[in-house]
């Protein structure tokens, strides 16, 4: 993930935007290109001597009594000044008529576009954000908040914690105004509200309910629940929690708050006695409380945020169990309510018995050091097996992803002998082996017949040419489908939360094609990602495809996203024997085989 082939789009400014070649631009504008210019080619690892020429130039520029553009808009010539030669000065004339300079341009349609942005939070100069880019693959501020949340950032040399949560706090400032933030992002500054307010003396319970309970990928706002007596005053000393930077709402019984970050939080205090029926409720979905609103009345009962009612009389409320049980249903996982038949099902005894996280016995979709990972074959190894499973696909990037140091056939067949030689002294953990071969723009794939015929599985992905039409799209997704070692179809949809629409496709067909082809589509955990969506789980489940829950995993931490995965699935109804990677090794060996060319090609 993080390949740096995103789709060139237009940068985020740092600078304001320069004026038409017509207006007269002063000289720090001229000095602020060449810092930028500077900045740019410090992340690119440019010669040091270039670098400071940009720098000094700049400082040059400042220092002048007079202007440079005035002069030179008069005809007359630049005086000779420090540090300014015939190529700098070439440059500065670029701007001063064009209103920009050609080799900003290029720096920043080279570089991917949020790094750019990343420039601007606080702490960050171009070293570090040098540094997070080739060693954690950071890109933009909500991948940078993400590994400080990991606890990732305070391991590169010259970091440290300390700078992490100062980074962390920075890069967070803002970013959840007016859009909703991957699940992965939220839940650690709901963990930090939920577990201040448990402190709160009085307080009983403080939960996390809405969209963040039922684990939806992305977050509109933060809602939790307190349980607690109406003598406590809650809220008083909520609202002094450090996050918060604006108070909307303060009563005694519920705030509503703005983070640092941007994020609404919505807290409400009830009564132990109406707990559970506060917790459905504001658990949702909507259209959830709707339909069981609706099987109340058809009881002639009524549902709200305080309990279940015959006329006055409360048949339940202090447990959601209760709730669930006073409507004639059995208790409904939050990862279900969504208004997607699930009343339905619990009326007709028929809710899915939903995949669990312990059911994964395998990963099928990881990355080493060979290409753009941060570990080794054996870290890896170690890490899943330590995450509870027994084996590991290792599929490196293929050689066209030349930014992720994709492999060759070559470094292929080196990986192959040291996965052989690795595996002959692990103990309970198998590796396989696989590639992330990337799909072409015409539907081949990146590497030749018979290397890929010596892996174990194949799982081709997308990372290139993502604005293709809708049928050039899914033509070229079917053609790689087609190919007879093809296994699984990673992150079909390509998209990137907040950074990179969903492919333009036409996914009924590609999920029919996978059923009849037999292959997999993935269900991709990194928090950015979760791709394919949940209803799309379900629906590739109803049309019998077999979805594979991968972490993606470039470093040994990324395995526990695969709590997000297992999330995913089950809001979109999907049981063990959905997942291919709860077999056990022997089952997918023999599931992998019975895949293979011969009986499969048709
Ligand atoms: P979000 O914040 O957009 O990610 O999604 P939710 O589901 O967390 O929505 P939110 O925060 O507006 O409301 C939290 C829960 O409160 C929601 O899931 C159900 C309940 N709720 C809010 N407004 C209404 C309403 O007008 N009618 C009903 N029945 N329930 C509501
Ligand atoms: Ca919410
Ligand atoms: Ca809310």
């Amino acid at each position: 993930m993080k390949h740096t082939v995103v789709p060139l789009q237009a940068p985020s400014a740092v600078l304001p935007p320069l004026p038409s070649g017509s207006q007269v631009i002063d000289n720090d504008h001229i000095a602020a290109v060449f810092d930028e210019v500077a900045d740019l080619l410090d992340i690119e690892d440019a010669n040091p001597f270039r670098i400071r020429a940009y720098r000094n130039a700049a400082r040059t520029l400042r220092a002048l009594t007079f202007d440079v553009a005035k002069t030179l808009s008069r005809g007359e010539a630049l005086p000779k000044l420090t540090g300014i030669g015939v190529d700098l000065a070439g440059k500065i004339n670029e701007i001063v008529t064009t209103g920009d300079c050609s080799l900003r341009q290029r720096l920043r349609s080279t570089l991917p576009p949020g790094l750019v942005g990343l420039l601007s939070i606080a702490g960050l100069g171009p070293r570090r954000v040098k540094n997070l880019y080739h060693d954690l693959g950071i890109e933009t501020a909500q991948q940078l908040c993400l590994a400080a949340q990991q606890g990732r950032i305070r391991h590169l040399p010259g970091f440290g914690e300390r700078m992490e949560a100062r980074l962390l706090s920075a890069a967070q400032k803002g970013i959840g105004k007016d859009r909703r933030l991957p699940l992965a992002l939220v839940e650690p500054m709901a963990r930090r509200l939920t577990e201040y307010l448990q402190q709160i003396p009085g307080v009983e319970q403080a939960t996390t309910a809405g969209s963040l309970r039922r684990m939806r990928d992305t977050v509109g706002d933060i809602d939790i629940l307190v349980v607690a007596a109406p003598s406590v005053d809650v809220t008083t000393q909520f609202i002094s929690h450090p996050d918060i930077s604006t108070v909307l709402v303060k009563g005694h019984a519920r705030a509503s708050v703005m983070l640092n970050s941007g994020m609404q939080v919505d807290v409400r205090i009830v009564e132990p006695a109406v707990y559970g029926a506060a917790l459905v409720y504001f658990t949702g979905s909507k259209a959830h409380n709707i339909a069981i609103r609706q099987r109340a009345q058809k009881l002639g009962l009524k549902l709200n945020e305080y309990g279940v009612f015959r006329a006055k009389n409360r048949l339940a409320s202090t447990t959601e169990v209760s709730v669930y049980q006073a409507l004639g249903l059995p208790w409904i996982t939050p990862e279900l309510r969504e208004d997607r038949g699930e009343v339905a099902a619990a009326l007709a005894g028929h809710l899915p018995g939903l995949i669990e996280l312990t059911d994964l016995k395998g990963d099928l979709h990881a990355h080493t050091h060979a290409s753009d990972g941060g570990n080794s074959l054996e870290e890896m190894a170690l890490a899943a097996q330590g995450a509870g499973l027994e084996y590991l696909a290792i599929t490196d990037h293929s050689q066209s992803l030349r930014v992720a140091h994709g492999l060759g056939v070559e470094q292929l067949l080196k990986q192959i002998d040291q996965i052989d030689a690795l595996n002959s002294r692990l103990q309970g953990m198998t590796l396989l082996k696989g590639i992330e071969v990337d799909i072409l723009e015409d539907g081949n794939l990146d590497l030749p017949d018979d290397i890929l015929g010596r892996l174990d599985l194949v799982v081709g992905a997308v990372h290139s040419h993502f604005g293709l039409t809708l049928r050039q799209q899914t033509q070229r997704l079917l053609r790689a489908m087609d190919h007879r070692y093809f296994t699984i179809l990673a992150h079909p949809l390509c998209r990137l939360i907040n950074e990179r629409d969903p492919l333009n496709l036409d996914l009924p067909a590609i999920i029919k094609a996978a059923a009849q082809r037999g292959c997999c589509l993935e269900l991709n955990a990194q928090p950015p990602r979760m791709d394919l969506f949940d209803l799309q789980c379900q629906y590739a489940k109803d049309e019998g495809v077999l979805i594979s829950v991968n972490s993606d995993a470039h470093r040994t931490a990324d395995f526990a996203n695969l709590r997000y995965g297992v999330a995913q699935a089950r809001r979109g109804w999907l049981e063990k024997h959905n997942v291919i990677n709860t077999r056990s090794l022997t089952e997918l060996k023999a599931w992998l085989v019975i895949k293979s060319p011969t009986t499969f090609r048709g």
